[in-house]
């Protein structure tokens, strides 16, 4: 099931709902004709009844079916929503209004009831007026349900849309190392840039395919950018999310210390990240190798085999070498565009040493005939 939570339809709020049902059962009401003037009246106000319940019921179990079910969202969908806006809230409104969807129902039957049994206008009448006072104060009781909903709408509408199917990179590191601008850098077409709803920041996620398969690059701005003790529970809480989502970590260093942290800092953060993330394979990369003073060795090799592999049309899997600095470790320029294509190869090839993702894997207990 793809999660949309982007194309969440906005919720009607109490009086908008009440407006609608009411204004319908009116005209379904005046299109009533009979002439015998007691079977009219009860006919109208047992439309009105019905067709009041019916909407209110109706568009109270539209909403829940179209917010996704948490038991069957993708872990870091759960995790989000529970960083953002809390699972237990989640459930409890989803489950008021399925209350009150219930409610309405067996209103309307009952006063239907009261409807057919007289022979009286006026207590026809007061019938419709009964239901339609305990209709209202359902509503009022759903109310508060309806507008958290609305509000989390606007929160979840802003969560970046990952497939858990495909191989994910998370990319770290400090403010201003150069996350966005990497990933922006190897990405091909369709990138989405959004905000995480705790961090004012511009997230990137974006997308590359090698061999037909899509390799996605989330950034982490705000999140695995400073020391671990300073976050607040929804932050996190949103960085154990991201433990379910990477297949390779990324951690940028920017050694020209450009970006303001010092490097001291950046490893220390580097240490967090690996407490936080202890479960995917980290590779650490520094960032802006053009400002490195010499430039590597090794620059012109790397930025020729890298064009050469592109006028060939990139196909395969060649030993591009890779770009190293002073200390022995890889690094590019998300700007100049030199150590980028080694850099994707690289984590094509880590992500499948890391296994995460291996499209021949079988349940266990299954084996494959033609291994002996
Ligand atoms: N010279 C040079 N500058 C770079 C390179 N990559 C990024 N920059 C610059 O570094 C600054 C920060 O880059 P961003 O990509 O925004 O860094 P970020 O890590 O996404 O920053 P936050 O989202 O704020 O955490 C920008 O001014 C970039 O132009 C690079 O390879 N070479
Ligand atoms: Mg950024």
């Amino acid at each position: 099931m793809k999660v949309s939570w982007r194309t969440l339809p906005t919720v009607l709020l109490e009086d908008e709902i009440l407006d609608k049902a009411f204004s319908r059962a009116r005209k379904a009401a005046d299109r009533v004709d009979d002439s015998d003037r007691i079977f009219r009246v009860r006919k109208q106000m047992n439309r009105m009844v019905q067709t009041a319940a019916d909407i209110i019921s109706t568009t109270l179990l539209d909403t829940v079916n179209t917010w996704p079910s948490l038991d069957q969202s993708p872990k870091f969908d759960v995790s989000m929503i529970d960083a953002c806006v809390g699972c237990d809230d989640y459930r409890h409104h989803l489950s008021m209004l399925q209350w009150g969807s219930k409610q309405v129902v067996n209103i309307s039957r009952q006063n239907a009831h009261k409807i057919v049994r007289t022979g009286r206008t006026e207590l026809m009448h007061d019938a419709r007026r009964e239901a339609y006072g305990r209709i209202s104060s359902i509503m009022r009781r759903v109310g508060p349900s309806l507008d958290w909903l609305n509000r989390s709408r606007e929160v979840l509408k802003r969560l970046p849309t990952i497939d858990q199917v495909l191989p994910c990179v998370v990319v770290c590191g400090a403010p201003n190392v150069g996350k966005s601008a990497f990933i922006s850098a190897l990405s091909s077409g369709n990138m989405e840039v959004n905000h995480y709803p705790f961090t004012t920041k511009q997230i990137h996620v974006g997308h590359f395919v090698h061999r037909r398969l899509q390799y996605q690059l989330v950034d982490t701005p705000g999140l695995l950018d400073r020391p671990m003790e300073k976050r607040n529970d929804i932050e996190l809480q949103a960085i154990s999310a991201l433990e379910n989502l990477g297949s390779l970590v990324l951690f940028l260093i920017d050694e020209s210390q450009n970006c303001g942290t010092s490097i001291e800092e950046q490893m220390n953060l580097l240490e967090d990240v690996k407490v936080h993330l202890p479960g995917t394979e980290l590779l650490v990369v520094s960032s802006k190798a053009d400002l490195i003073e010499p430039r590597p060795e090794s620059w012109d090799l790397v930025k020729q085999c890298e064009i050469e592999w592109i006028e060939d049309g990139s196909e395969g899997e060649p030993e591009l070498p890779l770009l190293y600095d002073q200390n022995d470790r890889v690094t590019m320029s998300a700007i100049e565009g030199v150590g980028m294509e080694a850099m994707k190869l690289e984590i094509v090839r880590r992500v499948k040493d890391s296994n995460v993702y291996d499209p021949m894997e079988l349940p266990d207990g299954w084996y494959r005939s033609d291994v002996k």
